[in-house]
């Protein structure tokens, strides 16, 4: 190929030798630390999945949580199997029932026949996620449709304390999970009416925020508004084609936004130079319900359904947060694991090997905190050799810097364009549909808002389906 510029040279440079300024607005480092897990899971299991309902009302007795053998290792080993990273669980759903001994309401694990009263879910799962060496999250429900003060004062002051007694009896949790949907009828300890409360004020956020920033500084905290992790905005799995990691939430109105309160399709392409670091989470279920019912243990997604969402999250720089609902016995189903371990199996024989032979170090490292400065890299694979799969990432602690860039392979004497495409920030998988046999690969950024700085170009064959 061509001999390069001299201001090509210097800036195909690593970072010491050549250091590129910051770009915008950028990740904090328990972001970055976020960005690094990718694919993770969500436990959807409670009162629910023993009266087949996927809200409860609030008044279902504890007496009906009896998982008949509840097994929080091969829960936890099959997301492992599937390549996750992380495991959220449902501590407490909408219905209110508490899987730990909480101190707050006797609607708990305690009153229920499982491990006679003495059981603590949250602590089996957790110490689970530990031995398996998965991070460890959890989802609290703001609603609930049990407690005699929700939508008063009063029940603000509960759930702090739920979130404090989760945030300090479990160890390192990754992330928290604040649930938009809030407000409506239950069985609020008798009443059984409507309670609606006012989104945006009820539960003055930040001061709960701060809550967790002082019991687990490295948490993130997710909702629709962040503050630092965001709703993708649909519950399918998937984030837009091009996804911005930078976001500014609005309310409905174009006022003040909070969980609940957003013009929350915008969360899936998100907003180009967003006063925010606030990327995108993609939450969906491997069953039409978030719950485990019977009669969808023959609606598990397939491990191709579930790799073209990993492609369609991940793949485009958000996190894949796939739940995957125990069943009664307190197992995963069978259905669903034989879908994560085919999935599994997927993802490390096609990402196993980057067929690049040659290229600049910092892009074969496999670390994301080196970096070429370059909107031009060629890279070599020899022999000619078959790729279906591109994958690229910045350096974000930069900042989002690429806008758009194409993807060549010699024709000839000149280069065709294979693939071309836009936004990047942590990631962007690019899938060609029909494999293509090539020795030299042409990564060209066509719009940057700063000079690029690649973490990583590789290539794939996707195999193992
Ligand atoms: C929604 C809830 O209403 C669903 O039950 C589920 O928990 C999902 C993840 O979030 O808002």
């Amino acid at each position: 190929m061509k001999h390069m510029t001299r201001r090509q040279l210097l800036a195909s440079l690593p970072l010491a030798a050549h250091p590129l300024p910051p770009y915008g607005t950028l990740p904090s480092p328990r972001q970055f630390r976020w960005h690094a897990l990718e694919f993770y899971g969500f436990l959807h299991f409670t009162m629910n999945t023993f009266t087949g309902k996927e809200w409860g009302y609030g008044d279902e007795d504890p007496s009906r949580f009896a998982p008949s053998s509840f097994d929080a290792d091969q829960i936890v080993e099959s997301l492992a199997a599937a390549g996750m990273k992380g495991v959220i669980l449902t501590c407490k759903h909408h219905d209110g029932f508490c899987l730990w001994p909480s101190k707050t309401t006797d609607h708990s694990v305690r009153r229920s026949p499982f491990r006679n009263g003495r059981g603590d879910v949250v602590k089996e799962i957790a110490d689970a996620a530990r031995r398996r060496k998965l991070a460890f999250g959890v989802y609290l429900s703001p609603w609930d449709r049990n407690h005699p003060q929700y939508g008063r004062p009063e029940y603000v002051q509960v759930y702090r304390q739920q979130l404090h007694e989760l945030l300090t009896s479990y160890g390192p949790i990754f992330e928290v999970w604040h649930d938009g949907a809030n407000g409506g009828d239950g069985f609020y300890g008798g009443a059984r009416e409507k309670r609606t409360i006012d989104k945006r004020s009820y539960y003055d956020w930040q001061a709960t925020w701060e809550m967790v920033r002082r019991l687990q500084p490295d948490a993130v905290i997710f909702s629709d508004v962040g503050p630092d992790i965001r709703w993708v905005g649909n519950e399918s799995g998937f984030a837009s084609d091009t996804s911005w990691a930078t976001y500014d939430p609005v309310g409905p109105d174009g006022g003040p936004s909070a969980p609940g309160h957003t013009r929350y399709k915008e969360g899936g392409v998100g907003h180009r130079n967003g006063a925010k670091w606030l990327p995108a989470e993609c939450d969906v279920s491997i069953r039409p319900g978030w719950f485990w019912h019977e009669n969808q243990n023959d609606k598990v997604k397939t491990p191709r359904q579930l790799l073209d969402l990993y492609y369609k999250s991940v793949g485009r720089g958000a996190g894949f947060l796939l739940n995957v609902p125990p069943d009664r016995r307190g197992l995963l189903h069978e259905a669903d694991t034989a879908s994560l371990r085919t999935l599994g199996s997927a993802l490390r024989a096609t990402f196993a090997r980057n067929l690049i032979r040659k290229a600049p170090r910092p892009l074969l490292d496999n670390n994301r905190e080196t970096y070429v400065a370059a909107s031009e890299i060629t890279a070599e694979l020899y022999p000619a050799t078959t790729f279906d799969i591109i994958r690229l990432r910045e350096e974000i602690r930069l900042g989002q810097r690429i806008d758009g860039f194409e993807i060549d392979i010699p024709d000839g004497a000149a280069w065709r364009t294979i693939a071309r495409s836009t936004s990047v920030g942590p990631c962007r998988i690019l899938r060609l549909d029909q494999p293509v046999a090539a020795a030299q690969v042409r990564l060209r950024v066509t719009r940057s808002a700063a000079p690029p700085a690649v973490a990583e170009f590789s290539l794939f064959k996707e195999q193992g389906l």
